[in-house]
């Protein structure tokens, strides 16, 4: 344990939200005075910053305390399947890779030492960090070539379900299995008996065992990605989660899939959402039904009841009805922990966003490089070519995002949180921030946020095989 160094910008980054509780103060001290003759208050924007106030830190303070971690990238054997091992691309030779686990304050130093033979780089999937440890190259880092080691070091500045995993060519390596999760727990723990998290993944095996090595392949491009024959919870088909009935249990699952979507159903089980893409939502919800698109992480609050039968938690998106994993209820009955259901009460109402108008807009679309390749673009351009996107520190901004294709598309913001305020023009009230959204085909939709982190940052399909087609572009916050 050592010195944590302060992340870079930590005083100038907490500078909009102290601006933004004066502006709130201002805008109530004058509210009903400065209507204008159609009513409104002319300071949409400014009301909706003002919402904001409160709803996540700018910064939070480094406790000094260091948890080194490292991580080495290496090709390993693991058994997914029975009839014969799969050769996989790892942390440590495992996967998923170490879960890493600290306290809300404490400091990540994480190592990675390239033992592959190509470059590779490591995103810190909805971490708020400093832009430089964000993981993407050309956008935060230089790649880290066969050899090479870079340090990642970074004090999250949120508790949750986060994960890690390669951000370079990403259609191949997160495939290959180069994942782990990232939890942040809260400075004081909540009560569950057990907290377990769940990463699912769907692997496309020869009957062998053996990955199929043809990545990016043109169908999966222009359709929904590649998707698998299997679906696996941390890399087994197996995984079982056994509790005494009566437990009470804080269940983290994670969609590490280059592609597929998952809506978890637990069937009888009585199951509430508390967190989604890691921040703790306004209030709980029923888990089924949720969907699940590629890089989201739902919380849920489950209570195991007595039964003789596992209860098997499976996929029910689109119908193929694969298991992703039971809970065995076994041994003595235990009194359930009694305390109240976490949630963030400050998560911003917004649903006068729908008047607002947008500040950007994005039109994604599918077209072809000049050498006939499918290329996935937003408002025609494939990454590395567009413009970066300019949003306000500190202050409300509204995108609009429209899907003019006829596949699905989980759009991704690092650096940031936000809420959907509407889907085709209608208002929506998510009580909850999201770092991943789904648009479903055609679909418009528009997000709301007030940027905090400074830096530029990545915007993209999570669909790895659409996002290696050009399917990103960027974004500034700040100078
Ligand atoms: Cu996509």
């Amino acid at each position: 344990m050592g010195e944590s160094k302060p992340a870079q910008g930590r005083s100038i980054r907490s500078l909009p939200l102290v601006l933004a509780v004066v502006a709130g103060v201002m805008v109530t001290a004058f509210a009903g005075a400065a209507l204008l003759p159609d009513g409104s208050s002319g300071s949409a924007a400014a009301d909706l910053t003002d919402e904001f106030v409160g709803a996540y830190p700018a910064t939070t303070p480094a406790t000094g305390e260091v948890v080194e971690v490292l991580l080495q990238t290496q090709i390993a054997a693991i058994d997914v399947v029975e009839t014969g091992a799969t050769a996989v691309w790892t942390y440590n030779g495992q996967v998923p890779g170490p879960e890493i686990r600290v306290r809300l304050g404490d400091t990540v130093r994480a190592t990675l030492v390239n033992g592959l033979p190509e470059s590779t780089t490591i995103h810190w999937h909805g971490v708020r960090v400093p832009n430089d440890m964000d993981g993407v190259p050309a956008v935060n880092q230089e790649p880290v070539e066969p050899g090479e080691a870079f340090v990642y070091e970074f004090t999250p500045t949120d508790a949750g379900t986060f994960w890690y995993h390669s951000h370079t060519r990403g259609s191949e390596q997160l495939e290959r299995g180069l994942y782990g999760s990232l939890i942040v727990e809260e400075p004081e723990p909540f009560g569950y008996s057990q907290d377990v998290t769940w990463m699912i993944d769907d692997w496309l095996l020869e009957a062998d065992g053996r990955l199929v090595e043809q990545f990016r392949q043109p169908h999966d491009v222009t359709h929904n990605g590649r998707w698998g024959n299997i679906v696996t919870a941390n890399a087994r088909l197996d995984t079982v989660l056994r509790a005494a009935p009566g437990e009470r249990i804080r269940l983290r699952l994670v969609n590490a899939s280059n592609a597929r979507t998952y809506a978890p159903d637990f069937g009888a089980l009585d199951v509430d959402v508390i967190a989604v893409d890691g921040m703790l939502v306004g209030a709980p919800f029923d888990a089924s039904g949720f969907v699940l698109a590629p890089g989201s992480r739902i919380d849920v609050d489950l209570v195991v009841p007595a039964a003789d039968e596992p209860a098997v938690v499976f996929d029910n998106f689109n119908g193929e009805g694969f298991a992703i994993g039971s809970i065995i209820s076994e041994g003595d009955p235990i009194a359930t922990s009694q305390f109240p259901v976490p949630t963030n009460p400050a998560v911003p109402d917004w649903t006068g966003a729908v008047d607002a108008d947008a500040d950007h807009s994005y039109v994604v679309s599918l077209g072809r490089a000049g050498d006939g390749w499918p290329q996935w673009r937003f408002n025609g351009d494939a990454f590395p070519d567009g413009e970066p996107m300019a949003l306000t520190e500190g202050e409300f901004n509204k995108i609009q995002i429209l899907n003019d294709s006829q596949v699905l598309h989980p759009i991704h913001l690092h650096g940031q949180f936000f809420k959907v305020v509407t889907r085709n023009g209608v208002s929506v009230d998510e009580d909850f921030f999201r770092d991943t959204v789904l648009l479903m085909p055609g679909e418009t939709i528009e997000i709301g946020l007030v940027a905090l982190d400074a830096g530029t940052w990545a915007l993209h399909c999570h669909i790895q095989e659409h996002a290696d087609a050009g399917m990103m572009t960027t974004f500034t916050v700040g100078a």
